[in-house]
């Protein structure tokens, strides 16, 4: 294919951007507060794999966006850096023996290029990297912070410890009872863990999602995770003369349940289970307590998974009606949530039901409604067998029960949270310091403020030690120190931070990335935030975007901020995906031999039809596409174009190199185009009636962020003008310039062409007029039973019975209607007429 010099100019321009600093940005007052956006992305992870097609999606998107801003008058914040700590560089390190430091900027310096030769229009200035000391410094000071405010704690924690790979593992990481890479058997070990009590700000984190303006579903996410619950904590006392005086408290969502609570059952875990259990139960309650510390929670709560558990041989009394019930151990009940204990109510809970079935527990049915014979009753209906509650339905029931309770002292209202605290601590080396010391007299002592950054230390091994301790346990000289209060000798804190520290807060340091004595300027801060456009994968939503949130509001609370939230609206891209193989025989297809039929996607052979199967981008399925090749091949405005023509972009969507090369084509005509010598007379009217259109259309999209239909809007434009033999000046500036923030190498090109000095960064963006907007007159098809017989121009807007008539005045609709009986007319409003004749 012949193509325009798209290398040439892509290159040309991007070095004038960078020469001229054309998207360097700063506070400006003459903006005013509305017209102060801050358009951010999801910074990268700066993998050895490089810049993968899923990147420059949301990348593209948002620097549509930002430069449609700039176009329309607003100042626009837009950058971009590095979320460069994390455990990939460490694992690396282990295996080649080179520094993750070293192995990072080098990832970084690739990275970069590759972002660069995309044309986004970072303010590179303000480029920051979150391993570099001049940015985690304030990351430490954050912490310091949360340590002062006491939100963060040291803790013995058991957690999933996999002995052989000598670390501990998430839930997500444990199947099966088994470390998800060596297959051993995982043990829960008690480490020394610091917890940040995120806890602490479950309600607000819950509260302000309601004025965000996210994608529903993640909004969603959050809630679950978060999993707010009201219910009741009731004191159970034990029976028998031997048993301890203190009660066990339960959890229940269902007070109102509680003449059917027919037994107890506590955590494994849970501390008086030694206490009570009787001397005849007491090893094969040790036993199960040894099986289920193998267990992860989430394999706990399989729903699916079949019961399993052991009595106590202890007793507690129902508070309500003086019953003796019996008290079990399972591993369905979590000692982390609630209290660690419930009280069971097989006739309405499916667990309790199983669990009632499997060891033959009394069932009590006290709602009515249901079949407890088959399973449990979930739903509402009065209460039965239940003394002073018969009759109410649940929540009347609800009410009036836990009144009961606390007004005999035998229980009282309370909210649960799913969230819990968490876990900030990693035994790993490739990540911030935490900035604190153990003084064996004064305990632990923050490292004073003055005296941040502590600096990673470099060292000679990477490996895990094994003893719960981060390789920087090893390193004498760093660990061996004196406390900053009594001047004794003390040791550093060796553990690190997670990965999730450095993207907490590091939209607040674009803000003012250069700042030695804070963290970020105030009146800066005031005049950006919030971010006014988030766009990111939505893999993110109840990790990175719960903790910033968090940290967030902290910082709101000690005045750092000046608001609640940091992200006002969120946009998660859709996934970009690829084909695999065939569905039989599962061998690769490249993917610009794929055709789509419908909703499917096929692979032709021999006049033979495979449905392919879509897959993720992996190196394993050989599927990937390298961004490096296809803007060597079609350019990086082909890319751009194409990546936001594939669909919506909340959409996912399979790649396809066909669809690019459409792209590539309709760059190669608009060059054409641009070629044609200049006519500066007037267009005719019906060509600037399709120019205002477009000009409509694509302002009105690019600000939805519906960039795929804007992209039709141009491509009609551009057919319409192709075909005559000149290039107008009149319709081709304002082309130019809405075609500026999608391919803005070639749009700079052509305005450099039409004699523009500069960049049309900050041109004006044209408007539309809307006398040429619209259509005074509408073409409208007459059909017979569904035929095109005749054509008719109308006035636009003309109604039903008014085109009928106008219809069967139509010559030929008379004449080849003239022996036949119309039995029925269907019309359409500025499209169509159809008579159905028999
Ligand atoms: C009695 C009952 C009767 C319950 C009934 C439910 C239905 P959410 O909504 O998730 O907060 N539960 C309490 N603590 C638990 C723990 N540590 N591990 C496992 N399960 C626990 O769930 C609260 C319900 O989950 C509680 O209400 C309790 O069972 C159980 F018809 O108590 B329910
Ligand atoms: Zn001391």
């Amino acid at each position: 294919m012949q193509s325009y010099p798209f290398r040439e100019i892509e290159l040309k321009w991007q070095k004038y951007w960078e020469d001229n600093k054309t998207f360097r940005v700063i506070e400006d007052e003459k903006f005013p507060p509305k017209r102060r956006q801050y358009i951010l992305d999801m910074f990268p992870y700066p993998s050895g794999a490089g810049l993968h097609v899923g990147h420059p999606e949301g990348y593209t998107a948002t620097d549509i966006y930002s430069r449609y801003l700039r176009m329309n008058g607003h100042n626009v914040l837009h950058p971009m850096g590095y979320d460069s700590f994390g455990l990939p560089a460490e694992n690396y390190a282990i295996k080649s023996g080179q520094p993750p430091r070293k192995i990072t900027e080098e990832n970084i310096i690739n990275f970069s290029q590759q972002i660069k030769r995309l044309g986004f229009s970072y303010d590179w200035d303000r480029e920051i990297q979150t391993h570099r000391p001049e940015y985690y410094r304030w990351t430490q000071w954050i912490f310091l912070q949360l340590y002062k405010k006491n939100l963060a704690y040291e803790s013995k924690m058991p957690i999933n410890w996999c002995k052989s790979c000598k670390t501990g593992l998430a839930n997500e990481e444990v199947h099966e009872g088994k470390c998800e890479r060596c297959g051993h058997l995982v043990q829960r070990k008690n480490t020394r863990q610091w917890m940040l009590k995120i806890t602490e700000y479950a309600q607000a984190l819950l509260d302000d999602l309601d004025y965000l303006d996210w994608t529903e579903s993640i909004k969603a996410m959050q809630r679950n995770w978060i999993g707010r619950s009201e219910g009741a904590n009731i004191y159970f006392t034990l029976a028998g003369s031997a048993a301890p005086t203190c009660p066990i408290e339960v959890y229940t969502t269902r007070p109102d349940t509680l003449f059917g609570a027919t037994y107890m059952v506590l955590a494994p875990e849970h501390p008086l289970v030694l206490q009570i259990c009787t001397p005849e139960n007491r090893s094969s309650v040790k036993h199960y307590i040894e099986q289920a510390s193998h267990k992860s929670d989430l394999e706990r709560t399989d729903l699916a998974k079949d019961k399993s558990g052991v009595s106590t041989g202890a007793y507690a009394i129902n508070p309500v009606n003086g019953k003796k019930i019996p008290i079990w151990i399972s591993d369905y009940i979590l000692i982390s949530y609630g209290t660690g204990a419930i009280m069971a109510v097989p006739a309405h809970d499916q667990r309790d039901w199983e669990f009632a079935r499997k060891f033959g527990l009394p069932i009590i049915e006290v709602l009515k409604g249901g079949n407890i014979e088959k399973e449990a009753y979930t739903g509402d209906g009065p209460h039965v067998n239940s003394g002073y509650l018969n009759g109410t339905d649940k929540n009347t029931a609800i009410s009036s029960v836990i009144a009961h309770l606390e007004k005999e002292k035998k229980g009282k209202k309370t909210i649960n949270y799913k969230l819990r605290d968490w876990i900030f601590s990693r035994q790993r080396y490739w990540g911030e310091p935490i900035p604190l010391i153990h003084c064996p007299k004064c305990g632990i002592v923050p490292i004073p403020e003055t005296q941040l950054p502590l600096t990673l230390p470099e060292v000679k091994s990477y490996q895990p030690t094994g003893t719960g301790e981060s390789p920087l346990a090893n390193i004498e000289e760093w660990v061996n120190t004196t406390c900053p209060t009594c001047s004794g000798s003390a040791k550093r804190e060796t553990n690190t931070m997670p990965q999730w520290a450095g993207s907490c807060w590091y939209y607040l340091r674009f803000i003012d990335p250069h700042n030695n004595s804070c963290l970020v300027d105030k009146k800066k801060e005031t005049y950006w935030m919030p971010v006014k456009l988030y766009v990111g994968g939505a893999e993110h939503a109840v990790l990175h975007l719960l903790y910033a949130r968090f940290w967030h509001k902290v910082l709101h609370d000690i005045g750092i901020v000046s608001h609640k939230e940091p992200f006002y609206r969120l946009v998660n891209q859709g996934m970009i995906t690829s084909f695999a193989y065939r569905r039989a025989d599962k061998t690769l297809i490249p993917a610009d031999e794929v055709e789509r039929r419908g909703s499917i996607y096929v692979h032709k052979t021999g006049g033979e039809e495979l449905e392919l199967v879509i897959a993720k981008m992996s190196k394993s399925l050989k599927n990937v596409i390298n961004p490096d090749d296809i803007i060597r091949d079609y350019g990086a405005d082909s890319m751009r174009i194409y990546e936001m023509f594939m669909g919506p972009l909340e959409v996912s969507m399979p790649w396809q190199t066909k669809g690019l090369i459409g792209i590539h084509r309709f760059l190669n005509r608009i060059w054409n185009i641009a070629n044609r010598p200049i006519d500066s007379a007037s267009p005719p009217v019906a060509a600037q009636k399709v120019l205002h259109k477009t000009i409509k259309k694509v302002s009105i999209d690019t600000a939805n962020l519906a960039f795929n239909t804007a992209i039709s809007q141009m491509m009609i434009f551009i057919n319409e003008i192709y075909k005559e033999r000149v290039c107008w000046r009149a319709l081709w500036e304002p082309f130019v310039l809405i075609l500026a923030p999608y391919a803005p190498h070639l749009a700079e090109e052509m305005g450099q062409m039409l004699g523009k000095n500069g960049s049309l960064a900050y041109h004006p963006y044209p408007t539309w007029n809307d006398k040429l907007v619209h259509d005074s007159q509408k073409e409208i098809v007459l059909q017979i039973n569904g035929k095109v017989r005749a054509k008719v121009k109308v006035p636009s807007g003309t109604d039903s019975a008014q085109l009928k008539k106008i219809a069967l005045k139509d010559p030929k609709i008379i004449e080849l209607s003239k022996d036949k009986e119309i039995t029925r007319i269907v019309t359409v409003r500025d499209r169509l007429v159809n008579f159905v004749v028999s």
